[in-house]
């Protein structure tokens, strides 16, 4: 068994006499496969990503603190970001992904910009506050899912009178691995709404686009998926099929346009668990992060025990195995890189224990 990337018919002890060879190349601007190749490319995924868990009930002091220290205007987003702990210090909740959580107070905008980076938002708590994305607006409440494509001028705003948190994933480290990013600010704290609400549902929300329609991104034209209607399409299937003996009852969320993930590079899903169920053991090449919008139950994730509650954030990482069981009826929604492994042919999954 050799750890450091060196093929297995170097002669070790011939090593010393390459040195100098080694030095000269390096001069060069050059290095030997050989010493880097295993390492390089694994037998298996080995990422640096590890199981984890963060309890809503212990981030969210920090929340709350975090907003008598600094106002939304001044950080531009107030996000307390999630650091794999075997990732520290790099804004990633798995190799490839970002999640933080945001609050808004009553009364504060989160000012317009853009970026190629995609966004997506998990609505946790609140009520009455909006995201505006491209000139329309949509309120949000717990359980939505919303998105923010590549490229469109997003701010958000609090009208109510408490608080309001949700839960981001970007896919800025994808957008960086291929040095894609841009961004920029608008001149202005909010862009212009040139759009009723409710029109992008209008308009490709129900099965039916207008006649002319006209949409060129690969993101879905429809920004928010309520959690109302997600709910009842879970309970609806849940009386109709036998759950998926790894996921349960589980449903992508879908871009109606071209029947694919809702947004290129966050593939995400809701599942519903009912009381009782335990799912089989599990694995896969995309790094999943899982927050809990109803239910208690345990997770299990290569070695870490995760008893989870409501608003919790847990995330299995590559190709780590991993079941869940759960206490009460539990739902949970997922986003993870499923779907530019897809793209790429590189998504790989393993059901149950062979
Ligand atoms: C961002 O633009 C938002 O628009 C949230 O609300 C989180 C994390 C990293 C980079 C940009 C937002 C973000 C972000």
């Amino acid at each position: 068994m050799q750890h450091d990337g060196l093929v297995e018919t170097v002669n070790r002890a011939a090593e010393a006499g390459r040195a100098g060879f080694y030095e000269r190349i390096a001069a060069q601007g050059m290095a030997p496969l050989w010493h880097v190749l295993h390492g390089l490319v694994t037998e298996t995924p080995k990422p640096a990503a590890r199981p984890a868990h963060w309890r809503y009930a212990e981030v969210r002091p920090y929340l709350m603190e975090a907003c008598e220290i600094i106002s939304t205007e001044e950080s531009e987003r107030r996000v307390l970001v999630f650091e794999n702990p075997g990732l520290p210090g790099q804004s990633r909740v798995t190799t490839s992904l970002f999640a933080g959580l945001q609050i808004i107070l009553p009364g504060e905008i989160a000012p317009a910009h853009r970026h190629v980076a995609s966004a997506l938002r998990f609505i946790i708590e609140g009520k009455d506050a909006y995201t505006a994305v491209a000139g329309e607006r949509t309120m949000m409440e717990p359980g939505d899912f919303v998105i923010t494509p590549s490229w469109t001028w997003h701010d958000h705003g609090n009208l109510s009178d408490g608080p309001m948190v949700w839960l981001d994933g970007l896919d800025m480290h994808i957008v960086n691995l291929l040095s894609a990013s841009f961004r920029e600010g608008y001149p202005g704290r909010t862009h212009p709404i040139t759009r009723p609400e409710g029109s992008a549902t209008a308009e490709a929300g129900h099965g039916l686009v207008p006649i002319d329609f006209d949409h060129t991104s690969q993101t879905t034209p429809i920004f928010n998926y309520p959690y109302r209607v997600t709910r009842e399409a879970l309970d609806r299937m849940s009386r109709l099929r036998a759950p998926d003996a790894c996921h349960g009852f589980k449903m992508k969320y879908i871009n109606p346009l071209n029947g694919g993930w809702a947004m290129p590079t966050l593939a995400t899903a809701m599942a519903l668990l009912p009381k009782g169920f335990k799912t089989e053991p599990y694995r896969c090449t995309a790094g999943t992060v899982f927050t809990v919008v109803e239910g208690q139950g345990r997770a299990r994730i290569g070695d870490l025990v995760v008893d989870f509650a409501p608003h919790d954030i847990f995330v299995a990482p590559s190709w780590a195995p991993y079941t869940i069981e759960a206490t009460s009826d539990v739902v949970l929604f997922t986003y993870s890189d499923q779907g530019v492994q897809e793209k790429l042919d590189l998504f790989r999954e393993q059901r149950g224990n062979d």
